[in-house]
């Protein structure tokens, strides 16, 4: 029988209701696992207890350590496929972070529920029973790091959380499923395609996140940099444009070696520079902006980070979004 190994984290696929019917972290991975029917039918699991939390507390260093937990996993050559249990939350942020960081060709599969352990028709452990399938499967070999949840397999690279509380909530756009987890077999619809590797760095550099909005001033870019930071991905409008007060602030940090990366509100498409107006994305690429093209927020922070642990050149790290994106 083939050896998987869980990873449990937290998030509400392992919470129960509290007095007030407020949901809080209550079960442990081995809980987790008791509740899932059949499951000795399909693998021998054995369970990794990192945390139990929710997923707001998977913060940069914590994706290092957990990376770092699965690495050691895989160097038993014994271990056919890792399943983390997770909070929706952050889920698609934890599995980018280790499809950057882990080059190896078994499955590892990231799970998580809408409905808390005390609900009934929680729909916990169908997802785990699902992901483990999923681990075992022969077809499995070299698809990337993954994301399961109702019967939906989806690419860590695409996949976005696109529904507060529905199970139907993970959505890759454009791309699609990468595969569908039926009762007798699992359907694979699309190949994986592995991009660059990141060593895990020691240090995370400080990147920030941030949402343009109408009327923002470089001030808060001056600030943030006075306090450390060394980079920003700047949530743009549209094709990547942003308002025309920005630009001064942009410039100072550009000179100043901090890199800017432009992603977009808008959740399918390209960025790209093409407008010349003030604010206009073909202005932001002269003072030295990089584009994501398509890389969501989220994701394009802990592409900078990593690849500000490897560069601080700015034509590198726009090589580097280019090709994740071309993928
Ligand atoms: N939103 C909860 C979840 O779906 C909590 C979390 O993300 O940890 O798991």
């Amino acid at each position: 029988m083939k050896r998987v190994i869980i990873i449990a984290t937290g998030g509400t696929i392992a919470m129960k209701k509290n007095d007030l019917g407020e949901s809080v972290p209550a079960v442990s991975g081995r809980e987790l696992l008791q509740s899932v029917p059949d499951l000795a039918n399909i693998a021998a699991c054995e369970v990794v207890e990192f945390s139990n939390v929710a997923s707001c507390n998977m913060d940069p260093q914590t994706l290092v350590k957990l990376s770092a937990v699965v690495q050691q996993c895989l160097a038993d050559p014994g271990i056919a496929g890792i399943v983390i249990t997770h909070g929706t939350d952050t889920l698609e942020e934890t599995a980018f972070f280790l499809e950057l960081t882990i080059e190896d060709k078994r499955p590892i599969i990231l799970t998580a529920a809408q409905r808390d352990a005390s609900e009934a028709d929680s729909d916990g452990p169908r997802n785990i029973k699902n992901a483990v399938r999923v681990a075992t499967d022969p077809d499995a070999m070299d698809r990337g790091v993954m994301v399961l949840l109702n019967e939906e397999i989806h690419c860590a690279r695409y996949v976005t959380k696109a529904h507060t509380s529905s199970v139907a909530s993970f959505n890759s756009g454009p791309f699609g499923l990468l595969g569908y987890c039926d009762v007798d077999r699992i359907n694979w619809y699309h190949p994986h395609k592995a991009g660059r590797f990141f060593a895990l760095p020691e240090k995370v550099p400080k990147v920030i996140p941030l949402l343009v909005f109408t009327g923002m001033e470089s001030s808060i870019l001056r600030h943030l940099i006075s306090q450390g930071t060394e980079g920003f991905v700047l949530e743009a409008f549209g094709r990547g444009n942003m308002p025309p007060e920005l630009e001064n602030g942009i410039e100072w940090a550009c000179q100043k070696g901090i890199p800017i990366v432009i992603t977009s509100r808008s959740p399918d498409g390209r960025v790209l520079p093409i407008y010349a107006y003030p604010g206009g994305g073909a202005r932001l690429k002269k003072l030295g902006c990089i584009f994501s093209e398509g890389l969501s927020t989220a994701k394009s922070r802990l592409l900078l980070m990593l690849a500000l642990s490897v560069t601080r050149d700015f034509a590198e790290i726009q090589a580097i979004f280019s090709q994740e994106v071309a993928l």
